[in-house]
């Protein structure tokens, strides 16, 4: 857990979340902005600042991610298709500096990515 970071305060219970799934690496969670009739955060229990912090050591996190992004699509009734969508940096239109990975559906989405 990083002070000052949103998402290890909700993880650690201190902001409260409606939680989706969570296992021993992940969090995941209702964003509070949807953007989607389904829009769930998926984040690393460790504290990664983003995709460009990943390295060997912490990379399993990822798998982690897309293993409950399986589950969680699942369990949402997506098993039509959704979209998965990872911010990075200032450019990347990144918010919260604690990696994540954005599960969007529950509509039929476009196919253009902007
Ligand atoms: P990004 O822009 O990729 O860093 O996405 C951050 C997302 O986090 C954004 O879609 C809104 C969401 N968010 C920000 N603050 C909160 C919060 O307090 N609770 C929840 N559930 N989501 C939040």
């Amino acid at each position: 857990m990083l002070n000052d970071c949103l998402f290890c305060a909700i993880m650690a219970g201190e902001i409260p979340s409606t939680k989706v799934y969570e296992d021993e690496y992940v969090y995941a969670f209702r964003d509070i902005n949807p953007v989607a009739p389904v829009h769930v955060l998926v984040v690393p229990k460790v504290h990664i600042p983003s995709a460009l912090a990943l390295t060997e050591q912490n990379s399993m996190y990822v798998a982690k991610c897309f293993e409950a992004i399986e589950k969680i699509a699942r369990a949402e009734g997506l098993e039509g298709g959704f979209r998965v969508i990872n911010n990075c940096g200032e450019d990347g239109g990144q918010s919260v500096m604690h990696l994540h990975f954005h599960l969007i559906g529950g509509t039929k989405l476009g196919e253009k990515l902007i």
